[in-house]
């Protein structure tokens, strides 16, 4: 077997010039708001793998449960058709669910190519080394970018059938109307028997979802802030990041989980030549969690094109990942 590596990649001055324009977008809009695919820098990332691991963060944890303990039934829905495929991962992230899947596949010599996409370069090239490591020979390219962008990329790249993988509830970061557009999207670049396999987190006890968002050793608190210091490293901005205070909230009706910064002075923020102004107790929107009902997730699945095949969840209950096929 041969070791493909390749990376496909926008440009770093490009990226830089879409992070500037995306930043000063949100923070001349009413209400502010900042995109929460910027807090992966390498220091995010690496805040980010704390909050995975913190008590309170439960999500790894169910799906983690899932993809270890329900690594048989996994496999069989997505080796159905049994024949060679392309194991796409959208927003891979170091692949710690994925690899137990990997694991399996691999093991049971099925044929097929991992090919993991993901914003952070350095959860990349991570993720990269510890596959070489752990599964030597199996075939990977990865691809750092932005999903749908480098989701065409991999589908044009690839001649096989497509499994395409979505975990960790990153779909929760979309408002539902943009999780239908998006879903939508996929759909159109699959291929019919191709398959999409999404983690949802599901609504469940209020005070539950809005303590992983109000971690008590302040971790997801630093996640958000930290998004301001990368501002200030990348763009030439001069935050004070402790004018800031991290405040999450938790809407059980709609399942919208939201958190956001709150201005804690009236003051003046300068990002390059622009100058952003704050009042007192403005915040800015950070990120939405959105938690979903299983009709949600079907309803989700069926207005964008998709056949439910098989929904796994959690030992609790509180996750799942459902198979749809296009
Ligand atoms: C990676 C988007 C699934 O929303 O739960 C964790 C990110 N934000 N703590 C989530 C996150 C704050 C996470 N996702």
């Amino acid at each position: 077997r041969h070791l493909i590596n390749t990376t496909a990649s926008v440009s770093e001055k490009d990226s830089i010039i879409r992070f500037k324009r995306d930043v000063l977008n949100g923070l001349k809009a009413s209400p502010k708001e900042l995109q929460p695919k910027y807090f992966y820098d390498e220091v995010g990332t690496e805040l980010f793998r704390k909050i995975m691991k913190l008590p309170e963060y439960y999500l790894t944890d169910c799906e983690l449960d899932i993809f270890q303990h329900k690594t048989a039934q996994l496999a069989k829905l997505i080796t159905q058709h049994n024949e060679e495929f392309d194991l796409i991962e959208l927003g891979s992230g170091d692949g710690f669910k994925s690899k137990h899947l990997l694991d399996y596949l691999f093991h049971s010599k099925t044929n097929f190519t991992y090919m993991p996409i993901d914003i952070s370069k350095s959860a990349l090239e991570y993720l990269s080394e510890s596959l070489n490591d752990q599964l030597p020979g199996m075939e990977i390219q990865s691809f750092q970018g932005e999903y749908v962008e480098m989701l065409a990329e991999a589908c044009y790249s690839s001649k096989r059938r497509k499994v395409v993988l979505f975990l960790g509830a990153n779909i929760g970061n979309m408002e539902l109307p943009q999780a239908n557009e998006f879903c939508g999207e996929l759909q159109s670049l699959l291929s019919p028997k191709d398959l999409l396999l999404v983690g949802f987190d599901l609504k469940k006890d209020p005070k539950k979802v809005l303590a992983a968002y109000n971690d008590t050793s302040g971790i997801t608190s630093q996640f958000n802030l930290n998004l301001l210091e990368r501002i200030n490293r990348e763009l030439d901005a001069d935050f004070v990041v402790d004018q800031f205070e991290h405040y999450p909230v938790y809407d059980p009706i709609s399942g919208a989980c939201r958190s956001f910064l709150v201005s804690l002075n009236q003051q003046q923020v300068c990002i390059g030549e622009n100058q952003i102004h704050f009042q007192k107790n403005e915040v800015i929107q950070m990120e939405i969690s959105q938690k979903y009902d299983l009709n949600g997730i079907c309803d989700l699945a069926a207005k964008t094109g998709f056949k439910t095949v098989g929904m796994i969840a959690d030992s609790n209950g509180w996750f799942v990942d459902a198979i749809w096929e296009k």
